[in-house]
């Protein structure tokens, strides 16, 4: 295994926890209502430095990932396991929430994540579905498959039928949750079962062409990530434009296959237009975990390194794994949040030249991707001429 790291941005450098363990440092505490507190660093060039990294969504506002369902159904333990790193067994310790709790994540998208108490009463005057509902987002409902689901699908019901009546134009996603230990054909039949009843059910109150997505999923495996991936995809406005610039970038460099990654979370945000296997997407996101890991323990002597050559340190980190099956697993970084990560044929990684070429230009595009949005954002909150 051949790994490198080396590091560009000074900020962040000098900070190794922002790619280390506390990915969120300072931007993703846990506040209560109410509050939205900003991406971390308080001065400008530093903030537009940051915004310039980043993608945007369909809304002005950040939008919202709204986790709803039963108590004790897993909500805060997924909010926990993909946004802050918890180790999947320490939820077990996890206390029953109570109030909705609001985490802002400064990331590829700025979006905040909306952790709600199990029991909601939607008849109680506190709860004030207009303002709860009415802003651009996705509802993520979490269904418990390993207890009698009856009562959650009830509940599903009213949730969905009041949130539809508040905003049409959100994403509905159901989560089939805690199917870890489940052979593969009985979570397919369970998420068809659940999927049947909540659609027929909709169908009785002329709801029968809502758009509902499910996915089998558990904080123990991948498919939280993978589905959580899938539901964030859908609040990027340059998704087509991300996964044009892969299918590129994969056809002209012998890429099998191309994720793109919001490092922190793994959440991918992009792929090229080649069939998703899980193994692909398990190794490319286990990859992040050993950069990731790697990083943490040396980055104080790539730091020092870097000290000692300033002027002269590349741009980029990257690392590379030959795998057995005559592929090579390929990571590399392209912002502050972003990172590329591939599974190569061994002859074409050979010749790095046209990799590293094919690559600059992915990232060049990408950057441009970025920078048209703010420029686009700059002119438009221009004031008009007296
Ligand atoms: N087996 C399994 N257990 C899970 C999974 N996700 C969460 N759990 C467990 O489910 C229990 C409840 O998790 P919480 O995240 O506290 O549930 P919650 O929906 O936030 O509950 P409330 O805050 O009371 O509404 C914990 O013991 C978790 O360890 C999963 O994917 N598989
Ligand atoms: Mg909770």
């Amino acid at each position: 295994m051949s790994y490198y790291y080396e590091d560009e941005d000074e900020d962040y450098s000098t900070n190794p926890d922002t790619y280390g363990g506390n990915m969120y440092a300072g931007s993703g505490d846990i506040i209560e209502e109410d509050e939205y507190s900003p991406t971390g660093g308080s001065d400008s060039e530093q903030l537009g430095k940051r915004s310039s990294n980043k993608l945007t969504s369909s809304g002005s506002k950040p939008p919202r990932l709204l986790l709803m369902g039963l108590r004790r159904s897993g909500k805060s333990s997924i909010q926990r396991v993909v946004f802050h790193k918890m180790a999947p067994n320490e939820t077990l310790f996890l206390e029953s929430t109570s109030k909705v709790m609001k985490d802002s994540i400064a990331s590829f998208i700025d979006f905040q994540v909306w952790d709600f108490p199990g029991q909601i009463d939607f008849f109680d005057t506190a709860f004030d579905s207009d303002s709860i509902f009415g802003e651009v987002g996705a509802l993520v409902y979490i269904v418990d498959a390993q207890d009698d689901y009856t009562d959650s699908l009830g509940k599903l019901h009213d949730t969905l039928v009041r949130a539809y009546s508040v905003n049409p134009d959100l994403f509905f996603e159901v989560f089939v949750h805690k199917v870890d230990g489940l052979s593969d054909d009985y979570k397919v039949d369970l998420t068809r079962d659940i999927q049947q009843r909540v659609m027929d059910e909709l169908a009785d109150v002329g709801l029968e062409n809502l758009v509902i997505s499910f996915y089998p999923t558990s904080i123990y495996d991948h498919s939280i990530f993978e589905a959580l991936s899938k539901v964030l995809q859908k609040m990027i406005r340059q998704l087509p434009t991300l996964e044009n610039l892969l299918n590129v970038l994969c056809a002209n460099s012998g890429i099998e296959k191309a994720y793109l990654f919001d490092v922190a979370s793994k959440v991918y945000l992009a792929t090229d237009s080649s069939p998703i296997d899980m193994q692909s997407y398990e190794i490319c996101s286990d990859m992040i975990d050993v950069v990731v890991d790697l990083t943490s323990i040396y980055s104080q002597a790539s730091i020092t390194e870097q000290q000692s050559t300033s002027g002269m340190m590349a741009n980029d980190a990257h690392s590379s794994i030959k795998l057995n099956s005559g592929l090579v697993l390929y990571f590399r970084e392209i912002n502050q949040f972003l990172a590329l990560v591939c599974l190569v044929r061994q002859e074409t990684f050979e010749k790095r030249g046209l990799l590293d070429h094919n690559f600059q230009c992915f990232k060049d595009a990408i950057q441009q991707v970025l920078e048209l949005r703010q420029s686009t954002l700059a002119s438009t909150s221009k004031p008009p001429p007296s």
